[in-house]
């Protein structure tokens, strides 16, 4: 069975970019897939945070994750830190990535490369991100567009690994959807929707009430032409929301087009379109998130399946590069089984 990957930073709330480029691409795979979402809260460590706000988003996004439609009957969810072997692999992947690699990330460089006090963390975070999806033998990572130059250096570190200490890693492929791949933000349509960048009335989140949505959409950026024509390149506002009209009602945004001469009713529309699509999700999380204990067991199960073939891999990979295994382990192993 193919086997799925793919991750979410507990940054902030999730967001139309989020739910259309990713989770719901998520739901529909963990049918046809033996699927693994992972909450990557180490990754939202590389930018200012506050501890408490972490601990509550993390949770937080484990009922986001469910009422998205996630089964954890049928696919596994998990918190990344709950399995110590991404920080593990990701050591032995820095030690096979380079300086140069990295610095060529272009988030990287957007988000302050010239800035002295960037984080370390930041600078190395692609190669976290080839440890969680190299771990876990993953053939397909579903991603937006904006990951698609990191799913390219996994890639580029499992086929160097595999060269030079033999066949270890899976090699991945990215599975970017054709429609919903980079949802721009409503009032700077050349930058992404993004959870962590501040711009309230450019990104509609997926827990906004209808009326915010509805303001959110109709106050959307467009241009001083009229014709609703899809052209991302001179018409980023109007071709964003024919994008977002598209994804939610399964059309293209080309076809979406052709039912509109003003920016009034598509506006008007593409705000009732996501209001329907977000209204069942937004029921189910307001059960789920009071029920802390069932989410808490979620992610005990979650991390417990993760951890079964994360520490396969890992140790796989430990051995390949010329690490000793612990040589109590047998010791451990034998007096396990004579008190057995
Ligand atoms: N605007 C977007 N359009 C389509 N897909 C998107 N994704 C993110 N933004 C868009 C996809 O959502 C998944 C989770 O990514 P993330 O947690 O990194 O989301 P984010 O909103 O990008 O969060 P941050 O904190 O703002 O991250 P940075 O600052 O790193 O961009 C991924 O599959 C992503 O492609």
């Amino acid at each position: 069975m193919t086997r799925v990957l793919s991750g979410v930073q507990p940054s902030g709330d999730v967001h139309l970019g989020n739910y259309l480029g990713a989770l719901r691409i998520w739901v529909s795979d963990q049918k046809e897939a033996d699927a693994f979402y992972c909450i990557v809260d180490l990754h939202a460590l590389t930018k200012e945070n506050d501890p408490a706000e972490l601990s509550r988003r993390t949770l937080d996004m484990a009922a986001v994750l469910l009422a998205v439609g996630l089964d954890p009957d049928v696919c596994t969810i998990f918190v990344q830190s709950h399995v110590a072997e991404h920080t593990g692999l990701a050591w032995l992947l820095e030690c096979t990535a380079t300086m140069g690699e990295l610095n060529r990330m272009t988030q990287f460089k957007d988000k302050g490369r010239d800035d002295e006090s960037v984080r370390v963390g930041l600078f190395a975070y692609p190669v976290l991100m080839a440890a969680d999806i190299l771990l876990y033998d993953t053939d397909r990572v579903p991603v937006g567009d904006d990951q698609r130059q990191h799913l390219e250096l996994a890639r580029d570190l499992a086929i160097r690994f595999n060269g030079r200490y033999g066949e270890t890693f899976t090699v991945p492929e990215a599975a970017i959807p054709k429609v919903g791949a980079r949802v721009m933000d409503l009032q700077n349509p050349t930058s992404k929707m993004s959870k962590s960048v501040l711009s309230p009335q450019g990104t509609v989140l997926l827990l906004d009430d209808p009326a915010t949505i509805d303001r959110k959409i109709r106050r959307a950026v467009t241009d001083t032409e009229t014709e609703v024509r899809y052209d991302p390149g001179t018409k980023p506002g109007v071709s964003n929301l024919l994008e977002i009209l598209g994804a939610a009602t399964g059309r293209s945004p080309e076809d979406c087009a052709a039912g509109y001469s003003a920016y009034g009713p598509l506006k008007s529309d593409t705000a009732q379109a996501v209001i329907e699509m977000v209204a069942p999700i937004q029921e189910r999380y307001r059960e789920l998130i009071a029920d802390r204990n069932t989410l808490g067991q979620v992610l005990i199960e979650g991390a417990a399946k993760a951890r079964a073939v994360a520490t396969t891999t890992f140790e796989r990979a430990s051995q390949a590069i010329g690490l000793l295994p612990p040589p109590w382990e047998g010791r451990l192993r034998e007096g396990r089984e004579k008190f057995r």
